[in-house]
């Protein structure tokens, strides 16, 4: 049974199973005097954070991340962020610039239009209209654990600004590879973030969802983090808005026989090393999979993080044999991968055949390198096997809309009967008078 079969392999795709709906379960942490799950610790930090505010996130970081900060230093302050930047390799200076022009121009080419239309009504017409304004405040969640990532930046607050998000509010943990990296600050300094405060977790996002003394609230929290950044987003999910629960990283490799065995190999490590993190190989061309087992074995051993990388591939890797093209994309879908990286001759044919994927790298010279670094599309993307139903971070979702709608009394004449007959069927008479005490003197 190819459903079962494959809801296994998902399971097994998403490197912490599936952390979300196992967290309630577990009962593993003993943070409180009493085994709890990372549910219940999530849930007791946010509500800490909500009702203490400032004290308990420091608190917070002081026994989770063991770093204690004062009110002073846990903000990154100007000084902080103009010597990191003017320490800056200028190379890397200038590749964040030429990225962000890139990430600019593909997301302002999102935005949408207002949009204005004129109905018919009586003897004139009504205008609706649908207007989008950037939302005003956003928190993005930066990760500092097992590597520092200033590339999240770049993906998180560029498609924000571009939307014309004007407060940004950065979040990064108190570490080496978080809030004290100077990758990361002058990266900061680059874009004109000015707002960078050195927590984590989820007492992060609870400071960010509810505010606290010196971190005013947001609007909304973007971002990936590990399982307890993304249980607490969940959490506070409805007090802010979120862009989705992001899990471990993963790519699936669709490939025909004009693929190059060493290229797929170095795919399937590059989002293995992410550790956690999984590739699986989908072909229909036999001889492949001894190929790419006998390619990952040797850059396995050649890379420095090759152990971390393999082992990730032991837990969640798979080489599968499809009978045919067809079957691989079958398999694509139920799979719903983060990555789809098409290795084919000609990819826009398979392309036609899938559905859910949530970026897709297309042909022999697209690793997903591309896309996580430089391209222009977000690599915040729907992991797990979200991709069935939700999408990568873009600007269209740093936008709010608001309808707009305005008649004048012959446009209000015209469309009165049908309102107030809706309003009399649903017995809400105030709802039909609004209407008539408008048209009575004419
Ligand atoms: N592949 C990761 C993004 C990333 N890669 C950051 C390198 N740095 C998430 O999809
Ligand atoms: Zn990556």
């Amino acid at each position: 049974d190819a459903t079962a079969l494959f809801s296994e392999l998902r399971e097994k795709l998403s490197p912490r199973g599936n952390v979300v709906s196992e967290a309630g379960r577990q009962r593993t942490i003993e943070l409180f005097g009493a085994p709890l799950s990372p549910q219940e610790v999530v849930e007791k930090i946010c509500n800490d954070v909500r009702d203490k505010g400032r004290e308990a996130l420091l608190d917070y970081s002081a026994k989770l991340d063991r770093k204690q900060l004062t009110p002073d230093t846990m903000r990154v302050s100007a000084d902080e962020l103009k010597a990191a930047h003017e320490q800056a390799d200028p190379e890397y200076l200038a590749t964040l610039r030429k990225i962000r022009e890139n990430i600019i121009e593909f997301q302002s080419a999102l935005l949408p239009d207002d949009v204005k239309v004129l109905r018919e009504a009586g003897e004139t017409r009504v205008e609706l209209r649908q207007r989008y304004l950037p939302l005003k405040r956003v928190g993005v969640c930066i990760p500092g654990g097992a590597a520092a990532y200033p590339s999240t930046l770049l993906m998180t607050a560029i498609p924000a600004q571009t939307a014309g998000v004007k407060e940004i509010v950065v979040v990064v943990p108190p570490t080496d590879f978080g809030g004290y990296n100077t990758d990361i600050l002058a990266a900061c300094h680059e874009l004109g973030i000015t707002e960078i405060y050195r927590v984590g977790g989820a007492q992060a996002v609870a400071a960010l969802a509810y505010g606290v003394e010196g971190i005013e609230r947001v609007d909304k929290i973007v971002g990936p983090g590990n399982l307890f950044v993304a249980l607490a987003k969940r959490h506070v999910f409805g007090e802010v808005d979120i862009d989705s629960i992001a899990g471990p990283s993963e790519v699936i490799v669709l490939a025909d026989e004009t693929a190059n065995a060493e290229f797929i190999a170095s795919d399937l490590i590059s989002q293995a090393e992410h550790s956690p993190g999984s590739g699986v190989l989908i072909t229909w061309h036999k001889p492949l999979i001894e190929a790419v087992r006998t390619a990952l074995i040797n850059q396995l051993n050649e890379l420095p993080r090759g152990d971390l990388a393999r082992q990730s591939l032991l837990d969640y890797g798979a080489l599968i044999l499809a009978r045919d093209e067809d079957e691989a994309a079958r398999y694509t879908d139920l799979l719903a991968p983060e990555h789809l990286h098409i290795s084919t001759a000609d990819p826009d044919q398979q392309l036609a055949k899938i559905q859910n994927a949530g970026a897709i790298f297309m042909g022999h010279f697209t690793p997903v390198a591309t896309g996580d670094y430089y391209a222009g599309p977000s690599h915040v993307l729907p992991t797990g096997g979200t991709a069935r139903f939700a999408n990568g971070l873009c600007s269209i979702d740093f936008l709010k809309r608001s309808s707009v709608i305005y008649y004048n009394q012959a446009g209000l004449k015209g469309d009165a009967p049908g309102i107030t007959l809706l309003a009399e069927k649903e017995g809400l008479t105030a709802h039909a008078a609004s209407v008539t005490i408008r048209l009575q003197d004419d």
